[in-house]
């Protein structure tokens, strides 16, 4: 049995990111019990340790000191949070409703919708011929999961070969494959490519003026909402080499957010780890806390204006595909092509293997959607579903109290769309799934 959690991760993914960074800070204030290892998830590891837990090759997964594994980057937290409660992450229902259904919100639109840009952006400026180009820098971060061990130029002609010839990087575009299909999958085209890119840029442009007076989304310290924005902000748009070299220029302080919800080494950047201090007399050092609001959430349950306008971006843009999932998902139960219970396909970036015929062309579990006006049609993810199940608890936990309920209504009121979200329950109906390990099966 391992003697603390062990966390089986990549540096360079989404939510392994995510992850690292909640586990760090649950760690720095003494409150996740005995620690945590974080392991380079080779393939090794993946093969003969992770997929017989879970019958996953994602990752991360966390394996808990008593030998329980968890996969999927919400399920940890989660897991974590119920087995430490010291320096929660999640804003307590009872007494902060709208931040916490915030942080749900921005964690889904984190995990789920900003991952296709950041998916796009990776892969695009690996294409040969595309400039500027990572292609090597992009080998050179995959190929500790390949071949840990040999040297660094063996490394990444090994990681060179896996990208071109079974991810498909060479001639995605002619003969999509591997990634390229999965991009296909999320609804990424030449035509909403465009689309796509300026919506990130808006994103990225509303957290830069968020950033201006607020260290991390709810003030002066970090929540969930922050850990999953870490999803894309920090493996994908800030290391990686293209969308790096314009994030740190376009948006700074978004880059100077990454660094300080890393918590790691960043001291310019000023966290939750670290003091500011002035000068006394005699030298002594009169500490301050080094992040904004005092180094505190802000009070009063309040959600920051260009908060209002991040949820607002989740409203228009994400939840008319999650209410049409729900719908996809619905009758596609109904119609008795899947048994009583039976599994659905789990994975987010790119159709299930197994379930290929239903997640593209024009199967049952595609559907059309729009993005920056421009029509398209992508995959249906009865993960999204799943997800959804964990906003409709955090709703019932949140207005389980007359003023809670008021201050949601009051809330979602403020958003374009968002009284939609009273009736998730309802949607919910005729599609639920349980999950089990990284599988997904019906409810109904
Ligand atoms: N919903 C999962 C997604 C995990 C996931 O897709 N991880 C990626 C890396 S960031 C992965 O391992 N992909 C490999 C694959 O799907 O085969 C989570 O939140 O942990």
């Amino acid at each position: 049995m391992p003697n603390s959690y062990r966390l089986f991760s990549w540096e360079h993914s989404y939510f392994s990111g995510k992850v690292r960074a909640y586990l760090r800070y649950k760690d720095f204030f003494g409150a996740l019990g005995p620690g945590y290892e974080d392991i380079l998830a080779s393939a090794d590891l993946i093969a003969g340790v992770l997929v017989p837990a879970t019958q996953s090759n994602t990752v991360p997964q966390l394996q808990a000191p008593d030998g329980t594994f968890v996969q999927d980057s919400s399920e940890i937290i989660d897991y974590c949070e119920r087995a430490h409660p010291k320096q929660p992450v999640i804003p307590d229902p009872a007494t902060r409703p709208r931040q916490c259904l915030a942080s749900y919100l921005i964690e889904l639109l984190a995990d789920e919708w900003m991952v296709v840009y950041a998916f796009w952006e990776r892969w695009h400026y690996s294409l040969e011929g595309v400039e500027p180009n990572q292609f090597a820098f992009n080998a050179q971060q995959w190929a500790p999961a390949f071949q840990p061990d040999a040297d660094g130029s063996t490394r990444r002609a090994v990681a060179e070969r896996m990208l071109r010839d079974v991810l498909g990087v060479k001639d995605a575009e002619s003969n999509p494959r591997g990634v390229y299909a999965g991009l296909l999958a999320m609804g990424v085209t030449k035509r909403t490519e465009p689309v796509w890119e300026a919506s990130n840029d808006a994103l990225l442009e509303i957290l830069e003026r968020h950033f201006d007076t607020h260290d991390f989304i709810f003030g002066g310290l970090p929540s969930l909402a922050d850990f999953g924005l870490m999803g894309p902000l920090y493996a994908h748009l800030f290391r990686d080499a293209v969308p790096g070299f314009a994030m740190r220029t376009r948006f700074p302080l978004v880059a100077e957010w990454v660094e300080r919800t890393n918590g790691n080494n960043a001291l310019n950047a000023r966290s939750y780890n670290q003091k500011l201090y002035s000068a006394g007399k005699d030298g002594a050092l009169i500490p301050r806390p080094a992040t904004s609001h005092g180094g505190q959430w802000v009070s009063d349950d309040s959600v920051p204006d260009t908060l209002l306008e991040i949820l607002n971006v989740f409203f228009r843009e994400m939840w008319p595909v999650l209410e049409s999932t729900l719908e996809r998902v619905q009758s596609f139960v109904a119609s008795g092509e899947l048994a009583p219970e039976g599994e659905l396909p789990g994975k987010t970036f790119t159709p299930t293997p197994g379930f290929d015929a239903l997640q593209t062309g024009d199967g049952a579990l595609t559907h059309e959607f729009e993005i920056g006006g421009v029509r398209e049609r992508r995959m249906v993810l009865p993960y999204h579903v799943w997800m959804l199940q964990r906003v409709a608890d955090a709703m019932r936990a949140c207005t389980a109290t007359a003023s809670g309920r008021e201050a949601i209504e009051e809330l979602l009121a403020r958003l374009d769309g968002g009284l939609a979200l009273l009736d998730l329950d309802e949607k919910l109906a005729g599609c639920r799934v349980r999950k089990v390990g990284g599988r997904l099966f019906s409810e109904a």
